[in-house]
């Protein structure tokens, strides 16, 4: 079977629609009188050689003339206006759909300040390099200024950065993900600092070449930190992480050195507010790798009666210890750029409700009708699509319509169930955090840490089948402490030890309890154990009844402290007894052979292993040892 030709007929038809209102060429000039930006912007324009020059005012009519800009160049593909409103598919190259966490580097003065779970150069070798491949970059290209704000414009938890980039795709984006334009240019003044983060799809144009519909550079990439001086350096992706500047790059690399530095944490984590039937109401924060379900839990409807959810974040929160000692955690970013497939009314309802209008989407499929679709969104297969690639596909074709790490952006204000508090500039106290991944075997469902420094130990052991977030191979299981692995800027060693410091900074009994989840364990025929989604409510609703001091009769085993079955209320699931004991039993033998793998991974660290965590994996050794 082939694809019908009314459908390409509309395909075409839908681009054709926006080329006629094209607008003219964009002209906007700086309304700051900063004169280290203006400098920086001058500098860099000498070297990369852009066209022209456009600064981002934050307005939604710059949106605007830019997503038509996009259109009409052909990166941008409207959805159909009855179908879904305001929004666009964009189809990436196939060699740039994920992280390059290979390509990604932290280049500290001193090696062992990155440390040896990242990529390291020289600052001096990496700076001639890039030096070299910037030299002309952006020409027969407009060099977007954006000033943009992590966290709310004001707060004096908040980073303000200015991302210079050659890519409208990103500018939109970064209109969703973050505060820009005017304001944060007011917000920065005559002589505010800010982040500098340069960005090149490193694809230059020469003069008359047609510009490809998503440009980049297949054979140079580089995603750079430079630490001590806060500057960030991408060149050769436009896709996500690697080219919103704003969130790993910043928010999470450059905030995670700076937050050492500061006695704070900016964490991989989502906020998530609950509410009891009794109207207590808890924040927790998880940190879970990416394309484990962060933004489902985010926005998670409780299973259990009576219980309500609200999102603050769903992939980054920096935490300090507020006034009262508690800690306290903000969601820097605006948007969510969540993984698609999989994303359906029943996984997440409340993401298919957030995502009805305005939305960005990469590298979904494109329905006969103008509308977006991908893997999961749907029980039945829609009969003919175009595929994320642009090629016409049937169910029988045998391959994925959706590239398994399509994405959409949208405005965290469209989702229904945001938290009022989301925006205050304080945060909100946290009481528990939540640490995951993916596990087929050995983790149990949930499990409780003794105190602060077996938390920390949990944090510092995560691991996690590997997904299509990065490039790579997917489903192999890797250490991926705190969520963190490709995106702590600096030596993870340090990193423990920053986390193992807490205590020092408040009373322990004010910061939050931690616990160890793991919805993916599957049984012997390999199918999961655990259905997941709103039934998380279930583990959730534990963990909060422990922390208001509840259940203080759970298990006390070698790896921590666990829910016997009949405490998680399984009320109206279909789900056998033998499930829920293998689901929450200690695999005495697995975790004797975690044991060594984790030696292994503490090995790396050499002396920098902060001893609290040897002492804990000690520890862990001999009660798994006492135990038959
Ligand atoms: O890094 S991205 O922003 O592309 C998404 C993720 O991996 O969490
Ligand atoms: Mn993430």
């Amino acid at each position: 079977m082939f694809f019908t030709t009314a459908a390409l007929e509309r395909h075409e038809y839908l681009c054709a629609e926006s080329n006629s209102s094209r607008k003219g060429k964009l002209t906007t000039t700086a309304k700051t009188t900063n004169k280290a930006l203006l400098k920086w912007v001058e500098d860099i324009a000498t070297l990369t050689k852009p066209d022209n020059i456009v600064w981002v005012d934050g307005s939604p009519s710059q949106y605007q003339e830019l997503t038509e800009e996009l259109v009409q160049g052909g990166t941008f593909i409207p959805l159909a206006p009855d179908k879904r409103p305001q929004s666009f598919l964009a189809r990436s190259d196939p060699s740039d759909v994920a992280r390059v966490e290979d390509r990604t580097f932290i280049c500290s003065q001193r090696q062992e300040d990155a440390g040896p779970t990242n990529n390291w150069v020289d600052p001096n070798i990496m700076r001639q390099t890039l030096f070299e491949l910037y030299k002309g970059a952006m020409q027969g290209r407009t060099m977007y200024v954006i000033p943009f704000c992590m966290g709310p414009i004001g707060s004096p938890f908040s980073k303000i950065g200015v991302e210079l980039t050659d890519s409208p795709y990103v500018v939109v984006s970064m209109y969703i993900m973050a505060h820009t334009g005017q304001a944060v240019l007011d917000a920065l003044g005559d002589s505010g600092d800010f982040v500098p983060a340069v960005h090149s799809v490193g694809a230059p144009l020469s003069q008359g070449e047609k510009d490809s519909t998503w440009p980049c550079n297949p054979s140079h990439k580089y995603i750079v930190h430079y630490p001590e001086t806060t500057e960030i350096w991408s060149f050769g992706s436009g896709y996500g992480g690697n080219a919103l500047l704003g969130k790993k790059c910043l928010a999470l690399r450059i905030a995670s050195w700076l937050a050492r530095k500061e006695g704070w944490l900016a964490e991989h984590m989502l906020i998530l507010k609950l509410t009891s039937p009794e109207g207590h109401v808890h924040y927790i924060a998880g940190a879970f790798p990416s394309a484990c379900g962060k933004t489902n839990l985010a926005m998670i409807i409780p299973t259990l009666p009576g219980w309500k959810a609200e999102t603050i974040g769903d992939d980054i929160a920096w935490m300090r210890i507020g006034e009262d000692g508690r800690l306290w955690a903000l969601n820097p970013e605006t948007g969510f750029f969540g993984v698609a497939p999989g994303t359906n009314s029943k996984t997440n309802p409340i993401a298919m409700e957030t995502l009805r209008s305005s939305c960005l989407f990469v590298n979904t499929a494109l329905t006969e009708d103008g509308d977006v679709w991908w893997e999961g969104m749907t029980e039945e297969l829609p009969p003919y699509l175009i595929d994320w690639q642009g090629n016409p596909w049937t169910p029988e074709s045998g391959r994925d319509a959706a590239h398994p790490n399509a994405r959409f952006t949208v405005a965290a204000a469209q989702n229904p169930i945001m938290a009022p508090e989301w925006t205050d500039p304080r945060g909100v106290p946290i009481s528990a955090i939540l640490l995951g991944g993916r596990r087929a075997s050995v983790i149990p469902l949930v499990c409780e840490a003794f105190n602060w420094n077996h938390g920390v130990f949990l944090g510092s052991i995560m691991s996690s089948e590997t997904t299509a977030a990065a490039t790579g191979e997917i489903g192999v299981v890797r250490r991926d402490p705190f969520a963190m692995l490709p995106f702590c800027g600096y030596n993870m060693a340090d990193y423990f030890a920053h986390w193992l410091s807490m205590p020092q900074r408040t009373s322990a009994d004010k910061l939050p309890r931690i616990f160890y989840v793991n919805w993916f364990r599957r049984g012997r025929d390999g199918s999961f154990l655990w259905p997941g989604f709103g039934d998380n409510s279930r583990v959730l609703e534990w963990i909060c009844r422990r922390v208001e001091g509840e259940n203080a009769d759970a298990v006390e085993s070698p790896i921590g402290y666990l829910p016997s079955p009949r405490d998680i209320d399984t009320t109206g699931m279909n789900i056998s007894p033998s499930a829920m004991e293998e689901l929450l039993s200690v695999d005495i033998d697995g975790w004797r052979k975690e044991v060594s793998l984790i030696e292994e991974h503490y090995a790396q660290f050499g002396d920098r292993l902060p001893p609290q965590l040897r002492a804990e994996l000690d520890a862990l050794s001999k009660r798994l040892h006492q135990s038959s």
